[in-house]
């Protein structure tokens, strides 16, 4: 076999390794395992790419505990081809603020920063940017063709100037939120390159900078001069529209895309746990079939939610680790899975941790997981303790391991009303425009665990609160009274949350029609808004919402195939 065919992949255990896996093995491309530093020694290797999810520090201890850290300065010097994703950008600097005393590979100048987050500006920078390349640099590919686009970023930390060993000018482009110019690319100018955004999670311009670069282009010959963007909202972060496939199995044992109405997914009333008096699951198609049409249909991410996950153990579920693997093979943008992500003892005693239960969903192809009831419990025992960390949650513990830009936290409140906000008090109570059945003025969201089967005394305020202090990165927030009515978005819960903390908040639950994407990101902070059933039920296209969004002035990725 001629090596040109052959990518070289350092997989040193940081998240989503899987997902550039597919993306090269799609473009054509056959995958070898870097085995130890010697190997970047060897000739043969000569086209490597570098990924990097997580931490600055963890990545960097990997690498260390490894010996990697000489091979890789050595092979980066060498001039052989180089592609670093991510952190595998960020730690070619002497350093990072996320990771204060760790030292980074220092092949460019300087310190990674952090995004300070600002109302309307959350960190993690999540979603669809555009990038300016710089003059007479290029990406590979036709200046104009990369800047008409938006690629997949997800970080908190940025590079400020790419400067290298000897002073060279190493900055490709640029991107830009709120106020902050970050690096999006880097290059010596001929064979090193890095990107901060994620090219497999890019859809289809992402995949063509992967192939433009494997087949053995250079980053810097820049052609072309190009036209700038019309209008300005076309510059800033987009909106996101996200599809979600609630999974579980029917009562044959089949996995299948599910959705309830105000989350009953059985065809007729019944209580889902007496199987005698109800309906049928609904069956709406199946996870990995849907996943990629919405895909082609230009989601800019999907979420699959195992919702029986509180009772079946995800380790055990096989099925769904095996949607997931497939879906990755198809699906170039980031994929969110939750259910089950809490610490379990198996029959055999075995202990697995919360940790274990979403390392293996990121080894199956997941960007992100999602946490349900695990951080509503969490988030009680946050307060019981005085707003003190506990140090080990689950929240924690994954957020240390593969970045807080990993771990979603899903909320699953109801509506009650109060005549007063004393009446809930500590609780957060707001005016509500929807009087109560009685006239209540005032209502806040109750918590709920186990798919909205329990009620716990915290509200939707108090556990976003919560769980961003204990190292959320985004909320996705579901209202179990819009779910499945299409209504449209909980507007007033989704401000009271969107205002409350400085991470992303997803809106979920209620979609019936495009105008209501543009009502929830006109009226509100949120970064996204998510649908199930209209998709499913194919009642609304990805492209009229987001055709609606563009026209409404609302910063949106328009790619579809
Ligand atoms: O508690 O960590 O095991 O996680 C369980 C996960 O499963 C949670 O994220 C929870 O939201 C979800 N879940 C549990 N039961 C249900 C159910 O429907 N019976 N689904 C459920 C949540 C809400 C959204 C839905 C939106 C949009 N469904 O996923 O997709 O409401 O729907 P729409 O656009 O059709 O209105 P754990």
């Amino acid at each position: 076999a001629s090596s040109t065919n052959e990518v070289w992949l350092l997989d040193y255990g940081a998240g989503n390794v899987r997902s550039i896996r597919n993306a090269i093995k799609h473009l054509g491309y056959t995958v070898r395992d870097v085995e130890s530093p010697a190997d970047l020694g060897k000739s043969e290797v000569n086209k490597l790419v570098f990924p990097g999810v997580g931490a600055f520090g963890s990545a960097m201890g990997e690498l260390q505990r490894a010996g990697y850290v000489d091979a890789l300065r050595d092979y980066i010097k060498s001039d052989r081809p180089f592609f670093g994703i991510c952190i595998g950008m960020q730690v070619l600097y002497e350093g990072s603020e996320e990771s204060g005393g760790v030292e980074g590979l220092g092949v460019l100048r300087g310190t990674v920063r952090k995004f300070d987050s600002a109302p309307g500006k959350p960190v993690p920078h999540i979603g669809w940017n555009t990038v300016e390349v710089e003059e007479n640099k290029s990406l590979f590919m036709p200046k104009q063709q990369f800047q008409d686009g938006r690629v997949y970023f997800v970080h908190s930390f940025h590079g400020v100037d790419a400067e290298g060993p000897d002073g060279s000018d190493w900055l490709l482009a640029r991107g830009t939120y709120h106020d902050d110019a970050f690096v999006a690319a880097v290059g010596n100018g001929s064979n090193v390159f890095a990107t901060q955004f994620h090219p497999e999670k890019s859809g289809k311009i992402g995949l063509s900078l992967m192939d433009n670069f494997l087949s053995g282009g250079r980053s810097a010959a820049g052609s072309g001069a190009t036209s700038p963007r019309e209008d300005k909202s076309s510059r800033r972060l987009a909106k996101r529209v996200i599809a979600c496939l609630d999974v579980r199995a029917n009562d044959e044992g089949d996995l299948v895309v599910t959705k309830g109405d105000q989350y009953d997914v059985r065809e007729s009333a019944g209580d889902d746990t007496s199987s005698s008096s109800a309906g049928d699951v609904r069956n709406l198609g199946k996870p990995v079939e849907l996943a990629t049409k919405y895909y082609r249909w230009g989601a800019d991410e999907v979420t699959f939610l195992n919702i029986t996950g509180f009772r079946d153990f995800p380790l055990g579920d096989l099925p769904m680790l095996e949607v997931l693997k497939r879906a990755s093979e198809d699906v170039f943008v980031p994929l969110t899975v939750g259910g089950g992500i809490r610490s379990f003892t198996d029959s055999e005693g075995h202990h697995y941790s919360s940790l274990d239960v979403a390392s293996e969903y990121f080894k199956s192809g997941a960007d992100k997981v999602s946490i349900g009831s695990e951080a509503v419990t969490a988030s009680e025992e946050y307060y019981a303790r005085g707003e003190q960390k506990r140090g080990d949650t689950s929240i924690e513990e994954i957020s240390e391991k593969y970045g807080k830009q990993a771990v979603v936290i899903s909320i699953d409140p109801r509506r009650v009303w109060v005549s007063s906000p004393e009446e809930c008090a500590p609780l957060k109570a707001v005016r509500t425009a929807i009087k109560g059945p009685n006239g209540e003025e005032f209502c806040w969201w109750q918590c709920t665990v186990k798919g909205g089967r329990e009620g716990r005394p915290i509200g939707a305020h108090e556990v976003a609160v919560a769980v961003e202090a204990l190292g959320a990165g985004e909320i996705l927030l579901n209202c179990i009274d819009r779910d499945g009515t299409g209504e449209g978005f909980d507007l007033e819960l989704v401000s009271l949350i969107a205002d409350s903390v400085n991470i992303p908040v997803i809106a979920s639950s209620g979609a019936g029609n495009s105008r209501h994407f543009v009502e929830v990101f006109q009226g509100t902070n949120a970064s996204a808004a998510l649908a199930a059933g209209i998709f499913h039920r194919e009642e609304v296209r990805i492209v009229e919402i987001k055709e609606d969004m563009d026209e409404s002035g609302i910063p949106t990725r328009q790619e579809a195939e």
